[in-house]
């Protein structure tokens, strides 16, 4: 249910082994199957050419906005716990993965703390990020400018938005 004590965040998701739309697909569904959160809106799928380590599979990756009474670290928690459920290994850093869920923004809050910096402070680089994440909030302001004008700015060669709409996720 939508309410007044409820706070808007936005998730960037991916992965590159498995099935990794089934895999974002089902961690969806556990965040929005928690009574204090919701999924509002979700990206497109997109192909995306894997960025830091580039010897590995393309990613498939996402974004979404959720409304949640959870706290920040309440929101990691229930992250990493849907990461867990679908058996993600950690392995090297930008290495293959299963699935991957970040919080890159969380209301108005900034948090540095470890394990959780909050915005991403790369997610205005990353063109696998932003490319979906300005589909659902072209809109958004981060630092003063929209999400759209730092997406016409980055390279988003190689970044192919799939024909999956977006209720992909849905069972
Ligand atoms: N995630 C990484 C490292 N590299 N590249 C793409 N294209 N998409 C990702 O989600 C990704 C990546 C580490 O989280
Ligand atoms: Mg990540
Ligand atoms: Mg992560």
């Amino acid at each position: 249910m939508p309410g007044p004590n409820k706070e808007r965040a936005y998730l960037s998701l991916g992965g590159n082994l498995g099935d990794p739309a089934t895999s974002m697909g089902s961690a969806l569904r556990m965040l929005d199957a928690d009574p204090g959160t919701e999924v509002v809106a979700v990206s497109s799928l997109y192909r995306t050419p894997p960025w830091g380590k580039t010897d590995q599979p393309d990613f498939l990756n996402a974004a979404a906005e959720v409304l949640t009474e959870l706290s920040p670290r309440g929101l990691l928690d229930a992250c990493l716990d849907a990461e867990r459920r679908l058996k993600r290994v950690r392995q090297e850093r930008w290495g293959p993965r299963l699935i991957d869920i970040d919080i890159l923004v969380f209301g108005e809050r900034t948090v540095h703390e470890s394990g959780l910096e909050i915005p991403h402070p790369r997610m205005l680089e990353r063109a696998f990020v932003l490319t979906p994440l300005a589909e659902i909030a072209p809109d958004f302001v981060v630092k003063g400018r929209r999400l759209s004008d730092y997406l016409a700015e980055i390279d988003t060669e190689g970044i192919e938005r799939q024909s999956s709409g977006r209720d992909w996720w849905r069972a």
